[in-house]
């Protein structure tokens, strides 16, 4: 069950995304409207009429207003929960713009930084938005409400994240968290349930240089157990990508927690199949609904960087337009062969060897396969046609017509 707390920005949300999406699926409609006839020979030629028309966006104008059009075909974000891109001016109290103070409000508020945070080669749809928010201080907590409350399936709450600055045993403590409020059904933004859930924690490295992310279900002790409930080393001088899951699980006291880590480059167009940390449960009670996230501060030697909050009930962080904030996307040169395919694999040649993200659409603009390789693809699945395969390594992007045979 998927409750409303904020009808109101909820509707306009959608409206929003609804405008942009049907700006942009207008090409989609124009080339690919075909349904009877011969289909193949048509979209043939409309795929040659779509890749005249890119040539000359191309031309006119940069890579990136290709991504742009490839982004028209992905969801439409129903499954989002919150979207905190901190697209303020620097310097200003986050409770200026929809954060509660739930704890110690009245004392060093959390506010704006003065430049965002961004994966560049990673196409994570909070790159490089607006400013970011420092949680460095020991003081106010404050959380913001979902724009509905969910108490089935998985939250997937996605964040980046650096460490700015050598993290000292004096620094370490939880710093995000998913809330329940006190009265679910009436909230009260300043009061939250102290049973939070997903505790997610910044930790000692094994030096100066280096810091680790931990998670605990609930309990506020800072995990320990590195490849269990804290991950290895991370760069203190690096932004990460962190994906925070609760999963309910039907019944009592089962639901898990687990977290993912991703780093500048690595690809996110679908859910790995292993978290970096969990899944695993722990002794307290299942959340009965979740409703926010907080942000916390605890001691006044933390020094933590969050900027791009995305959560979801589903995985879908992708946004290819979002490579990079400062540069548009450039071109990418790989061969595919054989094409047509005719074997059941697409190999792909490029000049380093870097994991290449391969995701083909069809004529109607749906997504069929994504996958991670630096080799070859199996697309004896899908059916015989012609698709449109977007190619991504290191912040460079190929556009190729594939035909499968
Ligand atoms: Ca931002
Ligand atoms: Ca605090
Ligand atoms: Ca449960």
């Amino acid at each position: 069950m998927i409750q409303n707390i904020l009808g109101g920005r909820f509707r306009n949300s959608c409206m929003a995304i609804r405008y942009s999406t049907d700006q942009l699926d207008f090409g989609r409609r124009g080339l690919f409207e075909e349904k009877s006839g011969d289909v193949s020979a048509k979209n043939d030629i409309r795929l040659k009429q779509f890749f005249s028309f890119l040539k000359t966006i191309i031309m006119r104008y940069s890579y990136s207003i290709i991504a742009m059009l490839l982004a028209s075909s992905m969801a439409f974000s129903q499954g989002l929960l919150l979207e905190e891109n901190f697209d303020y001016a620097a310097g200003v109290p986050l409770r200026d713009h929809g954060w509660t103070p739930h704890s110690a409000g009245g004392t060093n508020p959390l506010q704006t930084g003065t430049t965002p945070l961004s994966l560049p080669n990673t196409p994570y749809v909070g790159n490089g938005i607006g400013v970011s928010a420092l949680v460095n201080n020991t003081g106010s907590d404050e959380n913001k409400p979902f724009l509905s409350s969910v108490d089935t399936g998985s939250v997937y709450a996605a964040f980046l994240v650096k460490a700015g600055g050598e993290v000292t045993s004096s620094g370490t403590g939880f710093f995000f968290h998913l809330v329940t409020y006190s009265d679910p059904a009436n909230p009260d933004f300043t009061s939250i349930s102290t049973a939070f859930r997903a505790r997610t924690f910044i930790t000692t490295g094994s030096d100066a240089g280096s810091f680790r992310l931990g998670l605990n279900f609930n309990a506020a002790a800072v995990p320990s157990n590195v490849g269990v409930d804290v991950t290895s080393d991370l760069d203190t001088a690096e932004t990460y990508l962190v994906v925070v899951k609760y999963t309910f699980i039907s019944g009592p006291d089962n639901d898990e927690v687990s977290l993912f880590v991703f780093e500048n480059g690595d690809p996110i167009s679908t859910e790995p199949a292993t978290p970096t940390l969990g899944p695993y449960g722990g002794t307290a009670g299942d959340a009965p609904i979740l409703q926010a996230v907080a942000l916390r501060q605890y001691n006044s030697e933390q020094n933590i960087i969050v900027d791009g909050i995305n959560v979801r009930t589903d995985w879908d962080f992708e946004d290819l337009s979002n490579i990079s904030a400062t540069s548009p996307l450039s071109s990418l040169e790989v061969s595919v062969y054989p094409n047509p395919a005719t074997t059941g694999v697409l190999h792909f040649k490029a000049p380093i060897a870097a994991p290449l993200t391969v995701t083909l659409r069809d004529v109607t603009g749906k997504i069929v396969l994504e996958e991670q390789t630096q080799q070859s693809i199996n697309v004896s699945h899908l059916n015989a046609g012609v698709y449109l395969a977007t190619i991504l390594q290191n912040g460079r992007l190929s556009t190729q017509k594939v035909v499968i045979q």
